[in-house]
């Protein structure tokens, strides 16, 4: 049988309570998060990691607000809290998350002009993270996730992981949205509609 990797999204300080960008509940899935790690034989984690200035960051569009959406090269971008800055404390993985056990970390997002949700891909969708064929070659085939935050980089993650040839489910209880304008319901129906295992 093909391998089954555990992939857990984005489970950092400034998107708990307290934080930059913080979601509602964020630290309230760490207990189950960590008893996911323990029960996979793989796990993988992705870090959120921005350079200071990020283009994603409305502290560099004079005249925005953070949660504005924006036109950009790639298509639209929602514009957030300077959050996730490389090598500082908001950074850091939640202190309880039991971490030790995980294979890889992929950092997303330091390039300064790209966003990236995805784990796979870059929000310009082309730029690969690298992760898709990490798992190939190391012939995992399955990949359950769980973290921060569902709509966007849970979300996003799922969809380019059906899209890379993966079975996907997400452990919705191990998951907390940041749901502007309805996104959490929007993106709940598009990763049902992909064929995304909503568990
Ligand atoms: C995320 C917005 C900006 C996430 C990351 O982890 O869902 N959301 N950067
Ligand atoms: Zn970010």
């Amino acid at each position: 049988m093909a391998d089954k990797a555990l992939i857990v999204i984005d489970v950092q300080n400034d998107f708990c309570p307290g934080g930059a960008l913080a979601v509602d509940g964020g630290d309230e899935i760490v207990p189950l998060v960590n008893h996911l790690i323990s029960s996979h034989d793989h796990v993988v984690l992705t870090q959120d990691w921005h350079p200071a200035g990020h283009a994603s960051f409305a502290s560099q569009h004079p005249g925005r607000e953070p949660f504005e959406t924006i036109e950009v090269d790639y298509g639209p971008q929602t514009l957030w809290p300077d959050h996730c800055v490389q090598g500082s404390k908001g950074a850091e993985f939640h202190p309880d998350l039991e971490w030790t056990r995980a294979e890889l970390v992929i950092r997303k997002g330091f390039r300064p002009e790209i966003d990236s949700y995805s784990a796979f891909f870059e929000n310009d969708h082309t730029t690969p993270t690298g992760l898709g064929g990490y798992l190939n070659e190391r012939g995992i085939a399955e990949v359950v996730l769980a973290g921060l935050a569902t709509d966007y980089c849970v979300g996003f993650s799922a969809l380019d992981a059906v899209k890379c040839g993966f079975k996907v489910s997400v452990v919705m209880p191990a998951c907390r949205a940041i749901d502007l304008n309805g996104s959490l319901a929007a993106m709940t129906d598009t990763m049902r509609a992909a064929g995304v295992h909503l568990l």
